[in-house]
C-alpha cells in the first residue's frame, strides 16, 4: 500500500452546497480510514489572502488583471504544501481552484479565457474536478447570495458559461453533479467519484496544472 494522495477539487457557483459537500467528503474518506483533509481558496489568512478579503469586501478597489494575479499568488503561495502533503499519502479536497479563478475573472468580460490560465498554469494538477451545477432559482432558494462583491444573479450567469467553457476543454478532468438535487444525494454521488479516484491515483505522478 501506500502512495501518494489525491488532488480533487470542488468548484461550482457561490450557494451551489460546495463547502458543505467538501466537509462531508473529508469526513467520509477520514471514517474510511483515509488521510484526508480539506483546503480552501482563497485563503484568506495569509497576507496576500488579505488584499483579496479586503477586495471581496468591496472596500477596496483593484484592477481586474491584479486581482486576478493576486487570487494567483495565493494558490502559488500552497502549492509546495500540497506537494508535498499528497506525497505523504494525504488526500486533499479543495473548495476552489484555478478554475474559479479563470471563470470569476473571465465572467468580468474584460480578460479572456486564455490569458487568465496564464499565471495559474504550472500548478499541482488536480485529479478530478467535482463541478456543483446548481440552477439559478435553487441557489436563490438556498437563501440567496450574500453581500460579496461577485454575489449577484447576472454575474453568476457568466461565471457559468466560463465553467462550461473549461469543461469542454477537458471533458476527461471534470465530473459535473447536479446539485439541485437534495445535499444527501449530492453528498452520495460525490462519495462514489472521489473514492474511486483515490485507489487510483497511489502511483501516479503529481500532474502539472495546464502545460
Ligand atoms: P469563497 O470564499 O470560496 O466563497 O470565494 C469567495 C469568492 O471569490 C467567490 O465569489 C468566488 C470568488 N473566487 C474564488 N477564487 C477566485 C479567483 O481565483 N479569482 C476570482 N476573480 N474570484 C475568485
Ligand atoms: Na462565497
Ligand atoms: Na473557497
Amino acid at each position: 500500500m501506500g502512495g501518494r494522495g489525491a488532488l480533487i477539487v470542488l468548484e461550482g457557483l457561490d450557494r451551489s452546497g460546495k463547502s458543505t459537500q467538501v466537509i462531508r467528503l473529508v469526513e467520509k474518506l477520514v471514517s474510511m480510514g483515509k488521510k484526508a483533509s480539506k483546503m480552501n481558496f482563497p485563503d484568506r489568512t495569509t497576507t496576500v489572502g488579505g488584499l483579496i478579503n479586503e477586495y471581496l469586501q468591496s472596500g477596496k478597489d483593484l484592477d481586474d488583471a491584479v486581482i486576478h494575479l493576486l487570487f494567483s499568488a495565493n494558490r502559488w503561495e500552497a502549492t509546495r504544501s500540497i506537494r508535498d502533503r499528497l506525497s505523504s499519502g494525504e488526500t486533499l479536497i479543495v473548495d476552489r481552484y484555478a478554475y474559479s479563478g479563470v471563470a470569476f475573472s473571465a465572467a468580468k468580460g474584460t480578460l479572456d479565457i486564455e490569458w487568465c490560465k496564464g499565471p495559474d498554469r504550472g500548478l499541482p494538477a488536480p485529479d478530478c474536478v467535482i463541478y456543483l451545477d446548481v440552477s439559478s432559482d435553487v441557489a436563490k432558494q438556498r437563501g440567496g447570495y450574500g453581500e460579496e462583491r461577485y454575489e449577484k444573479e447576472e454575474f453568476q450567469k457568466k461565471v457559468r458559461t466560463c465553467f462550461e467553457a473549461l469543461m469542454s476543454q477537458e471533458p476527461a478532468m471534470w465530473r459535473r453533479v447536479d446539485a439541485n438535487k437534495t445535499m444527501d444525494e449530492v453528498t452520495e454521488e460525490i462519495e462514489g467519484i472521489a473514492t474511486k479516484i483515490v485507489d487510483q491515483v497511489t502511483d501516479k505522478p503529481i500532474g502539472s496544472l495546464w502545460t
